[in-house]
């Protein structure tokens, strides 16, 4: 019996890889699917070294994004309501689970698994590098130290120059992974996503510099379940505060 429910699963999958793709020029297409609750399919079979296209259809009523995590490369990619973006992602080479992560700042979020050849274990954890991005700092310029904790966003100020603006995030958790994104607060609420530094480990930190107008702006940790390890929405838990830019 077991072997039966097991057989079936992977065939499972197989005919979902084969119902939601095609072949096509520039990588095989793979369509991703956003809608208000989420994004589809929540797992993709693909082959180690294939180039994908990946066509990204927006059906929400929210802006998304996607963006590989867990050391999958794939750059962050804004699909505004109602578009379509198309994405290229080459799989790498061995065998692995690669996930990129569909969602809506602060909202709903999909971490999607590309299962790459026989894998049935998630590859071994590749933080990023932390960003480190000082070419335009001079230092005149202000600096925000933004504490990162469970489940905490802290900076030492609440408002900050317009201006280039340094950003030092430190990560004081003794176990968990978090990150710092800076968001613009839209006159309508919602959230353009302006830089973020990505996979802080614990007792590490990371920095970046932001050329920012006066407004209002949000510092949030976007991790969710299933990413680095964690178990819970860090956003969801608390991990974001509000700045002005004056
Ligand atoms: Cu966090």
């Amino acid at each position: 019996m077991k072997t039966w429910s097991g057989v079936i699963a992977v065939a499972g999958v197989l005919v979902l890889g084969a119902a939601c793709t095609s072949s096509g020029a520039g990588g095989r297409e793979v369509r991703i699917t956003q809608k208000d609750d989420g994004c589809t399919p929540a797992s993709i079979s693909v082959t180690p070294g294939e180039k994908l296209k990946l066509v990204v259809k927006n059906s929400s009523s929210k802006d998304f994004e996607v963006e590989g995590i867990e050391g999958a490369q794939l750059q962050e990619v804004v699909i505004p309501e109602g578009r379509t973006r198309t994405p290229g992602f080459t799989v790498p080479s061995r065998d692995g689970v690669y996930k990129i992560k569909c969602y809506v700042p602060g909202g709903v979020s999909t971490i999607i698994e590309l299962t790459a050849g026989g894998a049935t274990t998630p590859q071994s954890k590749q933080p990023d590098a932390p960003t480190e991005n000082s070419a335009s700092f001079a230092p005149s310029d202000a600096t925000l130290n933004v504490t990162l904790a469970d489940y905490t966003v802290t900076p030492d100020a609440t408002s900050v120059k317009a201006g280039a603006i340094r950003f030092i995030a430190t990560n004081v958790s003794t176990d968990a992974v978090h990150e710092l994104y800076v968001l613009k607060v839209k006159d309508n609420g919602s959230l353009e996503s302006l830089g973020e530094i990505e996979s802080i480990g614990p007792k590490q930190n990371g920095s970046m510099v932001l050329d920012l107008s006066p407004g209002k702006y949000r510092l949030a940790c976007f991790i969710v379940p299933g990413e680095a390890g964690s178990k819970v929405d860090h956003y969801q838990k608390g991990m974001h505060t509000d700045i002005t830019v004056e």
